[in-house]
This record gives structure tokens, C-alpha cells and sequence, in this order.
């Protein structure tokens, strides 16, 4: 994947100077003896912002007079963090604008830090599509990612007492410089109502929507800055008003009261993104937004094609590709068989034939608690017509499968977009494949099990259609941006084409055995690891030692992702010195980041006990030179990008076949981190790369996995057996780490035993625990172990998000890229 790799502005530091005090003047309305840091970061925004929109404009011109095909990338989560470095950097005016600010007497990585982080996701699919959103620019790409502007996005995380604490998060609350209102461009919404079917003359059947309630979309545009700022694309998220109709209508009819409550429930559509992107909220406001976010930019885009296309539907199709970021935004398959039938009149085949060349979807998850089911009652309420809609999808899809499998209801029933369970219920991913031309997991072995164990009829209903696409990581915020001291090194050593480019970084593979370059790597990665340890202290008032092993966890809270199998280790470590003071381990400190979704009770319950022994072992003077461990706070893209570059290991120890893919693996691997992993998701794809003298894996296979569950798993036959694993699982029920409160890290053992240990810890502990002495060995051996960071950083070339957009491109959105002059 080829990509623009030199800015098309060239800007003096003497202009940028210029327009950041224009800005503070008069944009803030404050002076270079006044402002503070705030200021100085709003002006220096408002400096880029300037140099952004101009791209904009010609951009969206150039789109417009080619009539360019676009991707319209459909997503409930942007997962952004902060622009204003990823901009400058973009710009290639990084350097420039820190000069120009140092001669202003500010200093820039001061300013940075008053970005708040744009945290409208949750994890992994929502950074995901940020990364897209940065290659899609970068490789002179028509798209427009959509999704919702959330008031609050993922909550704040503190931690109290060694508890997780949410808090809100109000990213915009100052304002945000680098979003811009669209009230030319508002949607209204329907919700709720009835359908009244009408015959027309010609003897059609007509069904006619009487919404109950309509709602206003209003739309925020950010600009995304491709690298080299030749492409500037948008990303558009919608928030939600009062309709003025709407109000009007209660208001007169003396409502005074509803009329500003409807205004305040219109309003909740857009408030708060759900924190957990692995069960369903089962909640009517979440369906309500998803719907909302489809029909505004449906409406948008179709709009815009109007605009080009006039009433000729013909060539929607060509015009326009939708990819469904999972099934969050599924609900737009009927709401286009809505429009196209209800409004523009079209027959049902027409409308289908439109609608399955439009939509493409991508699955990010085997979990059965994500795969999202709805109420038909609850569609049936909120969105009558659209319930219709669905049961002919389905009526006309079953018919297609009674061909193929004549009278096997039972494949029926299993493929139905329909559950008929106690309670029926929409099945979203099976719609999905329905009104979608192509589906993708997002790793290697994650599309193999879509293919084989979730979906395997559909593959034998429509060969070809479930693809894989392995998911990827922008390098210029992964690695340029946020990493500049290994950035300079590499750019040095093999030049700097590397971030439009990242399998160039295969150069460096030459330097591994390289005594001068393997210390200069390591002395960057020592520098990093400092700078780590000042956030750390700054952050958690804890100590440690910069010589120590770098080993970090990071992602979300969740079982299947295992840091209570890291924590048990610790705890076994912990122990292991405990009793043999001599035991031969390299310093290490152990460093996590994780928010828990706030309803998950065992999720902060792993939190609270990794700050329990955290507390105990960074406070024990017998142990706490060679261990110690840190959770640090309120884990965040801006965080992340802080951590990645100082790590010398990176944990990614989920259960075999349950991480879809993970991106933090490739982040941290890119920043010459050495992975011990398991073979799940893109780890096996990783260990491919880097080959397996570069990477400590350990524990079952998918295929184990599956045996062991059908063979039938008992974590007590392990803790009967392995004397330490026992020790350390009773030690959780003392109140060693709790004291004055027994029992109060008992869950953890509990899940782990009596639960049934449903992610298989202790089933992957011994060999978790060999694959961490093996580490502590080849970490003795600097030069091997720098050796290996090298190969790690060199092997990364498959990982950039440019590949992935590049295999979308080719494999799904047909899409051509249009250079913008
Ligand atoms: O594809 C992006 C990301 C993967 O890297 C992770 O492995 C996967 O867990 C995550 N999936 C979700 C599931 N959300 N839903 N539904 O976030 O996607």
C-alpha cells in the first residue's frame, strides 16, 4: 500500500507564529501576557484549522466534479483521541509549529496536553475505525465515516481505594476546535407511530409511516487530515435535537411541560455512548440510536446523490458502498428498503437488488453476549414500518433457503433473521449477512471461525461472500507521532518513507544483529521507559525502576482477555520470592490500563484486586526492588500512546478463539515490544511475521480449546494438582492483601473455580508460567533481546491500517482513489 508521503503546504514558522497569535486575538479574544496553556492550545488549533479546511473545501470540490464512488463507513464508536499532533503531523508542520512556539515562549508538548480525548468508543472496533478514517485520507480515498455525536463519550475512569470509580466525560464542554456545526445539512428523524397500509388505483399496496415522534439530526463535521494533507475527508456524527414541529404542536396545545420534556428526551438520543461493547444494553435508547444515526446520514448521502443522480437509481449502487462496523448500524439495511419502497416507489426486487449491492459488513466478535438480538416487540414499537420490513427480508430469504435446503427447518430456524425463542427476537448479524454483498472478520483465524462455526450455511448459501480482512494500525499515530525518538532512529537508519509505507520498515531487519544499532534502539526504548516512569509517579505517586522489565497490559476489562491470569502469575511470583528470596528473576514491573464496563461486576472486581496486590507488593521492601505493579488510570488513546512506546513486553494472553483480532498487539509490536501471546486473533498473524524466536507463545490452540470444552473442562482437577496455582487462588480468600476484609478478592477464585473458569486461566497457567521464564531468560541477554525488539519494529509491514484499507478496496469497496490537487 502506497501513500502520499510529503505535505502539498509548505508553511513558515514565522505564518504559523503569525496565525496562532491572529487566533489568540481573535478567535479567543486574549493576549500572549494572558493565555494559558488552554488558550495556547485552542489557537494553535484554530492555526492548523484554517490550513485544514482549505484542504477540505478542495477536496470535497474535487470529489464533487469526478463524481468520485465513496465509502460511507457506518459506525456507532470513532474512537479519535486527540488531533492536534496527529494534524500537525499530517501537515509535516510538527517541527515548524514547536519552533514557532518555543519563540512565543510556550512549550508545545505542554500544549498538546490540554487536548481532551475525543473518547467516542469503547475499545478496539472504535479505533479501529479511527484508523481507517486516517489511511482512508492518506490514500486519496472518497469517504465519510458516520456515527454519533456523543455529549459524553467513554466514561472517566479514577480509581478510590483501589476501585474503579466513572466519572463523566465532557470532552467538548470548553468546545472543541475542530468540529463544525452543518445546520444546512439537518435530518429529521421519525420514531415510534403506526403504519397504515392505503391501496393505490393501480391496485399497489401502500404503507404509509405516521411517526409519533420526530427528532432533528444535526450535524458536526470533523475534518480527517490524511498523511501528506493532500485528502482532507470527513468524519459527520450526529446529535440530536427537538424537532421545532414537534414542539410546536405540544406547545400550543398548552403542553408546556411535555413540550420540554420531549425536548429533553430528544436530546438523551446523543447524550452518552454505552460503555460496553461486549453484551447488549438491551435498552430501547440504544436501538433508538443506532436508528437515528442511520437515517441522518442515510438521508445525507442519498441527498448528496440526488444532487449528482437526480431520480436515476440506477446507479446508486456505483455510487455508494455502506460498511456496517459491526452490526450497530444493521438497521440501516431495512431504512434504505424504506425509502427506496415506501418513498421512492420502487418494487421490492429493485429495491433488494440496490440494497444488497450497497452494504458490506464487517463482524468483530464470536461472543455470543455481543452478537446483538432485538425484541421484535420493542423494533415493533420504536420503528413499525421497519418490522415490516424485516419479516419480508426474512419471508423471501427463507424461501431461499427451503430451495437450497428442501423441508431442513431446522436450518430454518437457525438461519432466520427471526429467533423464535420465548421472547422473538431480530437477529442483527444474520440480517446483516442477508442485506450485505460481503462480510469480514478481521483476522486470519477469526474469518475462519466466522466462516466455519457462525456462519457456515451462509457460506454454502453464497460462496465467496464472507472474506477476511486482518485488521490494521495507522503508523503515523502508532509510531511518528507517538514514538518520536525510535521514529528519528529509523528515519536516520533507512530514510522516511516508512509511514506511508510500513513494509520499508523490513529494512531495518539488517541492523538486528547490529551491536551499535541494537544499542541505539535500546537507548531509545530506555529513554521511552524513563519518560514512562515520570507519567507513572506523576500519576500514581509509585517508583520504579527504569532498568526493570516494561510489561503492559492494555485493553479493556473483560474475562475472555485474561488479566487475572497475568495477576495470578504476579501473585505467583510474588510468592515464588517470597519463599526463596534468591528465586532468579529480572526486575520487573508489571503496568496495566483497562476501564470495565460499569455493570460488569467481575471486571472491576479484577481491578480492584489488581490494586489490592499491587498495593501489597509495591509496599513489601522484601520484593518490591525486583516486582512491582501499577494500574494507572483512566486508560485512553492519549495514555496508550504514552505506554506503547516504553513497553519491552506486550501481554495478549485472551483465550484461544475469543479475541477477534486485537490492534493494541500490533501497536505495542510495532514499538519493539516482544508479545507473549496465545494463538488468538492477529497474535497468530503476528508470530507469522516475526517468526517464532521473536515472540513467547504460549497455551491451547482454538482447536484444544474446543476439545477440552467437549471433553469436559474441571479448573479443579488443576488446583488440586498444581501446588501454586492453589496457594495463590487460596491467598485471594485471606485478607492478605485486603486486610480487616476477608473474601473481598474471593470472586476472582470463585470464577475461577466453582464458576467453571469459563475463559480456561488455569487450564493455560503452567505453560503461561514457562513462557514468562523463558522471557526472563532471553531478557538477560541484552543483545538477544534487542535483537529481537528490532525484528519485532522490522516485521511490522503487513499491520498498517493502509494494507487493510488497501484489502478493503480490493476485495469489497471497488473503490478508486482521486487525487486532490
Ligand atoms: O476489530 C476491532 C476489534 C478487535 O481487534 C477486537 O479483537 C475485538 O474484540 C473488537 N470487538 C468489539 C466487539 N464489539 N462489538 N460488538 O469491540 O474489535
Amino acid at each position: 500500500a502506497k501513500s502520499a508521503d510529503t505535505s502539498s503546504i509548505t508553511y513558515s514558522k514565522a505564518q504559523i507564529k503569525q496565525s496562532i497569535v491572529k487566533h489568540l486575538h481573535s478567535t479567543l479574544g486574549t493576549d500572549e501576557n494572558k493565555a494559558n496553556n488552554h488558550a495556547w492550545w485552542k489557537a494553535t488549533s484554530a492555526a492548523m484549522q484554517e490550513l485544514v479546511l482549505e484542504r477540505l473545501r478542495t477536496t470535497q470540490k474535487t470529489h464533487y466534479i469526478n463524481d468520485t464512488r465513496a465509502v460511507h463507513y457506518f459506525s456507532a464508536e470513532f474512537l479519535m483521541g486527540r488531533l492536534l499532533s496527529n494534524n500537525m503531523h499530517n501537515f509535516n508542520l510538527f517541527e515548524t509549529a514547536d519552533a514557532a512556539l518555543k519563540e512565543l515562549g510556550v512549550e508545545l508538548t505542554d500544549v498538546l496536553e490540554e487536548e481532551p480525548d475525543m473518547a467516542l468508543g469503547n475499545g478496539g472496533l472504535g479505533r479501529l475505525a479511527a484508523c481507517f478514517l486516517d489511511s482512508l485520507a492518506t490514500m486519496d480515498l472518497p469517504a465519510i465515516g458516520y456515527g454519533i455525536h456523543y455529549e459524553h463519550g467513554l466514561f472517566r475512569q479514577e480509581i478510590k481505594n483501589g476501585a474503579q470509580i466513572e466519572r463523566p466525560d465532557s470532552w467538548r464542554h470548553y468546545g472543541n476546535p475542530w468540529e463544525i456545526c452543518r445546520p444546512e445539512s439537518i435530518q429529521e428523524v421519525p420514531l415510534f407511530g403506526y403504519v397504515e397500509t392505503k391501496y393505490g388505483a393501480n391496485g399497489r399496496v401502500k404503507k404509509e409511516w405516521h411517526p409519533g415522534n420526530i427528532v432533528k439530526g444535526v450535524p458536526w463535521d470533523i475534518p480527517i487530515v490524511g498523511y501528506g494533507a493532500k485528502t482532507v475527508n470527513v468524519l459527520r456524527l450526529w446529535q440530536s435535537e427537538s424537532s421545532d414541529y414537534f414542539n410546536w404542536d405540544v406547545f400550543n396545545s398548552g403542553g408546556y411541560v411535555d413540550a420540554q420534556r420531549e425536548n429533553i428526551q430528544a436530546e438523551t438520543i446523543s447524550k452518552v455512548l454505552y460503555p460496553n461493547d461486549e453484551t447488549r444494553a438491551g435498552k430501547e435508547l440504544r436501538l433508538i440510536q443506532q436508528y437515528f444515526f442511520c437515517a441522518c446520514s442515510l438521508k445525507d448521502i442519498i441527498r448528496r446523490y440526488k444532487r449528482a443522480h437526480g431520480d436515476d437509481w440506477s446507479r446508486f449502487s456505483e455510487q455508494v458502498v455502506i460498511q456496517l462496523n459491526d452490526t450497530h448500524p444493521a438497521i440501516a439495511i431495512p431504512e434504505l428498503m424504506r425509502i427506496l419502497v415506501d418513498r421512492v416507489e420502487l418494487d421490492w426486487d429493485t429495491a433488494w437488488g440496490i440494497c444488497t449491492k450497497t452494504f458490506a459488513y464487517t463482524n468483530h466478535t464470536l461472543l455470543p453476549e455481543a452478537l446483538e438480538r432485538w425484541p421484535v416487540r420493542m423494533i415493533e414499537k420504536i420503528l413499525p414500518r421497519h418490522i415490516e420490513i424485516i419479516y419480508e427480508i426474512n419471508h423471501r430469504f427463507l424461501s431461499l433457503v427451503e430451495k437450497k435446503w428442501p423441508g431442513n427447518n431446522v436450518i430454518k430456524a437457525k438461519l432466520s433473521i427471526i429467533e423464535e425463542s420465548t421472547e422473538k427476537m431480530v437477529r442483527m448479524g444474520n440480517l446483516s449477512v442477508v442485506g450485505s454483498f460481503a462480510v469480514n472478520g478481521v483476522a486470519e483465524i477469526h474469518s475462519k471461525l466466522v466462516k466455519e462455526n457462525l456462519f457456515p450455511e451462509f457460506e454454502a448459501l453464497w460462496p465467496g461472500k464472507l472474506k477476511n480482512v486482518t485488521n490494521g494500525i495507522t503508523p503515523r499515530r502508532w509510531l511518528k507521532a507517538c514514538n518520536p525518538l525510535l521514529s528519528e532512529l529509523i528515519g536516520k537508519k533507512i530514510g522516511n518513507d516508512w509511514p506511508s509505507d510500513l513494509t520499508r520498515l523490513n529494512k531495518l531487519s539488517e541492523f538486528a544483529d547490529n551491536t551499535t544499532f541494537q544499542n541505539q534502539f535500546m537507548k531509545v526504548k530506555q529513554k521511552n521507559k524513563e519518560a514512562l516512569a515520570a507519567e507513572i509517579k506523576h500519576l500514581t505517586g509509585i517508583s520504579v525502576d527504569t532498568k526493570a522489565i516494561f510489561d503492559i497490559q492494555i485493553k479493556r476489562l473483560h474475562e475472555y482477555k485474561r488479566q487475572h491470569l497475568n495477576l495470578i502469575h504476579i501473585m505467583a511470583l510474588y510468592k515464588r520470592l517470597l519463599e526463596d528470596p534468591s528465586y532468579d528473576m529480572h526486575p520487573r514491573v508489571f503496568i496495566f490500563g483497562a476501564k470495565a464496563a460499569p455493570g460488569y461486576t467481575l471486571a472491576k472486581d479484577i481491578i480492584f484486586a489488581i490494586n489490592k496486590v499491587a498495593d501489597k507488593i509495591n509496599n513489601d521492601p522484601r520484593v518490591n526492588h525486583i516486582i512491582k505493579v501499577v494500574f494507572l488510570p483512566n486508560y485512553r488513546v492519549s495514555l496508550a500512546e504514552k505506554m506503547i512506546p516504553a513497553a519491552d513486553v506486550s501481554q495478549q494472553i485472551s483465550t484461544a478463539g475469543k479475541e477477534a483480532s486485537g490492534t493494541g498487539n500490533m501497536k505495542l509490536a510495532l514499538n519493539g515490544a516482544i508479545t507473549i501471546g496465545t494463538l488468538d486473533g492477529a497474535n497468530i498473524e503476528i508470530a507469522e511475521e516475526v517468526g517464532d524466536d521473536n515472540i513467547f507463545i504460549f497455551g491451547m490452540t482454538v482447536d484444544e480449546v474446543t476439545e477440552l470444552s467437549k471433553k469436559g473442562y474441571n479448573p479443579f482437577d488443576i488446583y488440586y494438582h498444581n501446588n501454586e496455582v492453589k496457594a495463590v487462588l487460596d491467598w485471594l480468600d485471606t485478607d492478605y492483601f485486603t486486610p480487616g476484609q476477608p473474601g473481598a478478592l474471593s470472586s476472582l477464585k470463585n470464577s475461577m473455580l466453582s464458576g467453571g473458569d469459563p475463559y480456561m486461566c488455569l487450564a493455560d497457567y503452567e505453560s503461561y508460567s514457562e513462557a514468562n521464564r523463558a522471557l526472563n531468560i532471553a531478557y538477560r541477554d541484552k543483545s538477544r533481546w534487542a535483537k529481537m525488539a528490532i525484528l519485532n519494529t522490522a516485521k511490522m509491514g503487513k499491520f498498517t491500517s493502509d494494507r487493510s484499507i488497501a484489502d478493503y478496496v480490493e476485495r469489497i469497496w471497488k473503490l478508486t482513489p482521486c487525487t486532490v490537487e
